[in-house]
């Protein structure tokens, strides 16, 4: 089994996040899929990362496929709950982390662009859904200890994914600032060495 990703993706984080948590083996090769020799295209037709490579060549992609696909190799440390409505909650948690991730990639992108055609309409539209989402986020943990149950699951993970590659990426959204409940949720993954060990590097 191969993870086709890159080491700034926060997707690609999730599940790397998710296959230490599961102590999951897996061989990691980098792929920067901005390149224009990329190869990602022969794995994944929408070109995108992560991609995990089985064993007999079946690529599986997105990173929520992945992360579905993963906690069910191993029983050690489930992440995301059997079924039912507990299933949907976590699975929500993880549209809502993304859905942030989403919208913060979109505006990163677009500012890469020359100013003159930066779209600032676009760019206040995903602001206002990184803003919105992440408030939603800090409504729904409340104090509680973790986004869902009473451990880390995939909701967390994705989560502080989510958080941390907006504070690599677009500091401007001051969410520790902002949600202190978010702040100490996120210094607690972050001391956990699943975190620790894939911290973005460019
Ligand atoms: N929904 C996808 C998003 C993956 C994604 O957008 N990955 C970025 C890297 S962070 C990518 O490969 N972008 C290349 C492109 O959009 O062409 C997932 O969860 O895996």
């Amino acid at each position: 089994m191969k993870l086709i990703a890159s080491l700034t993706s926060p997707y690609a984080r999730k599940v790397r996040i998710v296959m230490a948590e599961k102590r999951i083996e897996c061989e990691f090769v980098a792929e920067n899929v901005w390149a224009a020799d990329t190869r990602v295209g022969e794995f994944n037709p929408l070109g995108k990362v992560p991609v995990l490579v089985l064993d007999d060549d079946l690529c599986l992609y997105d990173s929520r496929v992945i992360a579905e696909y993963l906690d069910g190799v191993t029983p050690v440390s489930r992440l995301i709950p059997e079924g039912g409505r507990e299933r949907a909650l976590v699975k929500r948690w993880e549209a809502l982390a993304d859905g942030i991730t989403d919208a913060g990639v979109a505006i990163f992108l677009e500012r890469k662009r020359d100013a003159a055609l930066q779209g600032t309409d676009w760019i206040k539209r995903q602001a206002g859904k990184v803003e919105a989402g992440v408030a939603a986020a800090a409504r729904e943990l409340g104090d509680r200890d973790w986004c869902h149950g009473v451990g880390i699951t995939l909701a967390d993970i994705a989560l502080g994914c989510a958080l941390l590659w907006l504070e690599f990426r677009l500091p401007q959204f001051s969410w520790r600032a902002q949600h202190p409940n978010l702040k100490a949720h996120v210094d607690k993954l972050e001391a956990r060495a699943s975190f620790a060990d894939s911290i973005p590097r460019v």
